[in-house]
């Protein structure tokens, strides 16, 4: 994601970006940004730092541990997924009180801030909306809810019996991510990994097994569509926005729909299932789409890329040219 965001963003803004992340930038985006900074969000000193030598109108924080790898190492996962989220809406409370405005602040939240307690309830509540059923079953979800209401304290109600007369410090805006699907990358560590792994797999060449059931449903949206989401969001303007989090989501085929799709491109591969219990129990638990009438409502949210346009305008020619030339 922060690839294709820091791409968009020097297309379309030709901001200054200070790009902050633990390994150094892929070549082919380190020129698009201005100051490349390799460190962690839980360095509170580089944090500091950062706030003394810029001044940041907007600050994309894009940095987490997904939900199966939050899985393996919960502690972690919440230092990185809700200290670093602190740590970043601090600085951008300082640079907001140093500016003297308003800072934007983007947080990526994901479906795994809902959960059912089993298939039947999931089944029966199709496309759901933001207000309801926010209850997380894993650490990741439950990083992200907070993160929400943080974002939203932070925006609207922060240190109200301080002193100082209370200022709008944060323009806090969130998406709430599907499965999101890349031609360029393999996400890791999430649990909605099977649909682009068994693209890229099969694009690569190799047999895919798949770790969820042929029925198992959730929304997904392709990489362009995920970025086109959060530049549209981030330049609406703040009048027409009701809201902090919004749902997006472009199409919900099962694993066995996607497995057909994938099939008409690459008739010869293997994709089989082999089913992982406790990762299944994790999908199990997230909504089989979402409603994004809000993010239509107010700032015209429309995806290029239903699941058809997916695969013929982008995946599959991009899959090709990556692992068959
Ligand atoms: C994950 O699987 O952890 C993420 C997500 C759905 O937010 N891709």
């Amino acid at each position: 994601m922060g690839h294709g965001l820091i791409t968009a963003l020097h297309k379309k803004n030709n901001v200054n970006i200070v790009a902050l992340d633990l390994n150094p930038l892929d070549d082919s985006i380190s020129e698009f940004v201005n100051e490349e900074i390799i460190g962690n969000i839980l360095d509170q000193s580089l944090v500091e730092q950062l706030n003394g030598e810029y001044e940041f109108d907007t600050i994309y924080h894009l940095a987490a541990l997904l939900s199966t790898r939050a899985e393996f190492s919960p502690r972690a996962a919440h230092d990185v997924n809700v200290g670093g989220t602190l740590n970043l809406l601090n600085l951008a409370i300082e640079q907001s009180r140093s500016q003297g405005k308003s800072v934007k602040f983007f947080f990526p939240s994901s479906i795994a801030v809902y959960g059912f307690s089993g298939l039947e309830e999931k089944n029966a509540s199709g496309a759901i909306k933001e207000d309801s059923h926010r209850n997380p079953t894993t650490m990741y979800g439950c990083n992200k809810l907070y993160c929400e209401h943080l974002g939203n304290y932070y925006a609207k109600n922060y240190q109200r019996l301080g002193a100082e007369k209370h200022q709008r410090f944060i323009d806090f805006r969130s998406i709430r991510f599907p499965g999101i699907i890349s031609s360029k990358t393999i996400p890791t560590g999430g649990t909605s990994d099977y649909i682009p792994e068994m693209l890229h797999a099969v694009a690569k060449g190799e047999p895919y097994n798949c770790f969820v059931r042929v029925d198992t449903q959730i929304p997904f949206i392709t990489m362009p569509d995920a970025i086109f989401a959060i530049t549209t969001l981030m330049n609406t303007p703040e009048v027409n926005i009701s809201r902090t989090v919004y749902n997006i989501r472009s199409f919900a085929p099962t694993a066995g729909e996607f497995r057909q799709k994938v099939l008409e491109y690459f008739p010869n591969a293997e994709i089989g299932f082999q089913i992982m219990e406790k990762r299944q129990k994790m999908v199990d638990s997230w909504p089989t789409d979402t409603d994004d009438d809000m993010a239509k409502i107010d700032w015209n949210w429309k995806p290029a890329h239903n699941l058809d346009s997916g695969m013929k305008d982008y995946l599959v020619p991009d899959l090709q040219k990556m692992y068959q030339n």
